[in-house]
């Protein structure tokens, strides 16, 4: 048998798997990175036209959605009102409450993670 032709085995290539590793998949560049939820939390006391404020302001809904989102969280409790790389729902998130303390409303806004 001509050199070329011989199979290459190595000392422990025996069939076992006592010498297999298990590698993981690389990780894709094109990864999509984890979204976060941001809810509104209905208060008894935020005056509705804040609220709406609040999401035409800090989120850049139009003035008829953001009538209706408030009027979600008015009926429901809560509602998102948008989703977020972490960093940037986290920015809303504190932008919101410190307007909300400035102006002495307990208006609250969460994130979670979807
Ligand atoms: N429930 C409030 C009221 O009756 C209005 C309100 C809506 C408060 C949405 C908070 O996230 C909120 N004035």
């Amino acid at each position: 048998m001509i050199d070329s032709q011989k199979p290459i085995l190595s000392s422990d290539d025996d069939g076992s798997d006592k010498d297999t590793i298990l590698l993981s998949a690389p990780k894709s560049k094109t990864e999509k990175p984890p979204l976060y939820k941001v809810m509104l939390l209905n208060d008894d006391y935020t005056p509705m036209e804040f609220v709406v404020y609040v999401l035409e302001r800090f989120f850049g809904i139009n003035h008829q959605q953001s009538v209706e989102i408030m009027l979600t969280v008015h009926k429901k409790g809560l509602a998102v009102v948008g989703v977020f790389t972490f960093e940037i729902a986290e920015t809303k998130v504190t932008q919101v409450m410190d307007f909300a303390k400035q102006n002495q409303h307990p208006l609250q806004c969460t994130m979670e993670k979807e």
